[in-house]
């Protein structure tokens, strides 16, 4: 019998409106795996919500990660994402130093609709394009590909030759696999990846709906972490990660439920349960 994976979840905690460590914790754990959180700030709500009360951790984060230190913990993968301020990123970095086996998931999660999220810091493309080079996997949204890259935000549609080069440059930063979620193509949006090495783009599209949740990174990536530990390969972790994603949209656009308090994913989260515990 094999213990659970591990993975070390560097988030924020945000109270209300499913993102981050809410989203991550219960899917990575109904997917088989035990999720050890590193808040980076405490939120009554994401940023989104207007009047939230916020606490930044930057200052905790140190002892809070040499006790892990002092335990000898070796995660299987780390997975990080909502980053509070420039600081933490050396935090990261340093925190990652000491988990060379690990899968690295890397989420620059920094903003949407071509706009930083409120609050967020204007060094952080800069910090994050550091941390980039030390992923397994990166998954920007086309707002962080272009505040990584520089280049222009833009959602015109692209080619796949275009798209391809677009990967390409997340490869070039040092990542060794890369994924654009919510790739504007020709024939409709994707989620596009590649590996290094890799000679074209795989794609997994899906239809445009008109609604948009926040959290749905976080939930995309979720999946994608979870099925990775549970030793699938990158096109189908991100086949299902699409899959579920959509689904907990186009569930939650059925419902009354106001876009900030994210998608209604508890109801959905069984459909994620393989039967993990059979082997155990
Ligand atoms: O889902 C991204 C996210 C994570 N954490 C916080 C956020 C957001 C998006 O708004 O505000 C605190």
């Amino acid at each position: 019998m094999k213990s659970a994976k591990t993975v070390a979840a560097i988030h924020d905690l945000s109270g209300v409106g499913r993102c981050a460590l809410t989203v991550v914790m219960p899917v990575i754990s109904v997917m088989g795996a035990q999720v050890c959180p590193v808040p980076t700030a405490v939120l009554s709500a994401h940023t989104a919500f207007s009047g939230i009360a916020a606490h930044d951790l930057t200052g905790f984060l140190p002892a809070y990660l040499a006790h892990w230190r002092a335990l000898g913990l070796r995660f299987d993968a780390v997975y990080a994402g909502y980053l509070a301020g420039p600081e933490q990123a050396a935090i990261v970095e340093g925190f990652l130093n000491g988990q060379r086996d690990a899968l690295k998931v890397l989420d620059p999660v920094m903003g949407d609709d071509g706009r930083l999220y409120a609050g967020m810091p204007e060094d952080m493309p800069a910090k994050w394009r550091g941390l980039c080079a030390r992923a397994d996997v990166v998954t920007p949204n086309m707002t962080e590909y272009a505040l990584l890259t520089g280049e222009a935000y833009s959602l015109e549609p692209r080619t796949m030759a275009q798209a391809k080069k677009m990967l390409d440059a997340l490869l070039e930063m040092g990542a060794r696999s890369a994924v654009i979620t919510s790739l504007p193509l020709e024939k409709g949006l994707a989620n596009a990846y590649m590996r290094r090495g890799d000679k074209t783009a795989g794609i997994c599209a899906f239809e445009r709906l008109e609604a948009h949740y926040p959290g749905t990174g976080d939930l995309f990536a979720s999946v994608l972490t979870g099925a990775l530990l549970q030793g699938k390969a990158l096109e189908a972790a991100v086949a299902q990660a699409t899959a579920f994603t959509r689904r907990a949209v186009s569930r939650t656009m059925r419902l009354p439920t106001e876009v900030n308090y994210g998608v209604d994913l508890e109801p959905l989260l069984p459909l994620l349960w393989e039967g993990q515990a059979d082997e155990a």
